[in-house]
C-alpha cells in the first residue's frame, strides 16, 4: 500500500488537497458544524451543485456520497458524504460509517485524486463515540485500499478537537 494516512489537527476548509470530505445531511443543502463552514468558505457554487444533484437523485442517501466543486475552498472538489445519527449501535451504524469514508475513497480514486481529507464524520451533532467511530474510519479506508488500485498517495483525517487527535494519532502509528 503506498497511500500515506496521516493524523492532523486543524481547519478541514483551508487545506489545499484535492478533495475535503463534507459530513453533509440527506438533503445537501447544508446545516451546521463543518457542513456549515464548508459551504461559508466555499461559497454559493458549491450549494448550486448540491441543488442540481438533488433534481437529479433527491438528495443523498447515509452512507453515500456525491462530488462537487471546492468552490472558493483550496480544495478542488467538495466529496459529501451522510454520516448515520448513533443510535445506541442498533440501527447499523457502524456500515453505514464505513459506507461513508468507503464511498468517499472510491469516487476520489475514480476521479484519479491524490489526496483526500476526512473530518471526523458523525462524531459532532450526529452523536457517535469517538473511539468506535475512529475505528471504522481507518479500518474503512485500509479495506479499501488494499482491495483496489488507487491514484491516492494522501488519506488525512482532519480533527478539530484534541479526543479525536489523540485517539487517530494512537490507530495510525
Ligand atoms: N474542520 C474540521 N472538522 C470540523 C470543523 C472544521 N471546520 N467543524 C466541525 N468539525 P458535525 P456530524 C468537526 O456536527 O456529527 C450538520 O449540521 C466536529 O468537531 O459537523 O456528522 C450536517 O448538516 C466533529 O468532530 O457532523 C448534519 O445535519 C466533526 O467535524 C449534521 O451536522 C463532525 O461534526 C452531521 O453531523
Amino acid at each position: 500500500m503506498h497511500t500515506k494516512l496521516e493524523a492532523i489537527k486543524g481547519d478541514i476548509t483551508k487545506l489545499d488537497v484535492d478533495a475535503v470530505v463534507n459530513a453533509a445531511n440527506n438533503s445537501l443543502l447544508g446545516g451546521g458544524g463543518v457542513d456549515g463552514a464548508i459551504h461559508r468558505a466555499g461559497g454559493p457554487a458549491i450549494l448550486e451543485e448540491c441543488k442540481q444533484i438533488r433534481a437529479r437523485q433527491g438528495g443523498c442517501p447515509t452512507g453515500e456520497a456525491v462530488l462537487t466543486t471546492g468552490g472558493n475552498l483550496p480544495a478542488s472538489y467538495v466529496i459529501h458524504t451522510v454520516g448515520p445519527v448513533w443510535n445506541g449501535g442498533r440501527k447499523d451504524e457502524a456500515t453505514l460509517l464505513q459506507n461513508c469514508y468507503y464511498n468517499s475513497v472510491r469516487i476520489a480514486s475514480e476521479k484519479n485524486l491524490q489526496s483526500i481529507a476526512f473530518p471526523n464524520i458523525s462524531t459532532g451533532v450526529y452523536g457517535y463515540p469517538k473511539q468506535q467511530a475512529a475505528e471504522v474510519a481507518v479500518q474503512a479506508v485500509k479495506e479499501y485500499l488494499q482491495k483496489n488500485e488507487t491514484s491516492l498517495k494522501y488519506v488525512l483525517f482532519v480533527c478539530f478537537d484534541d479526543d479525536n487527535y489523540t485517539l487517530y494519532q494512537k490507530l495510525l502509528v
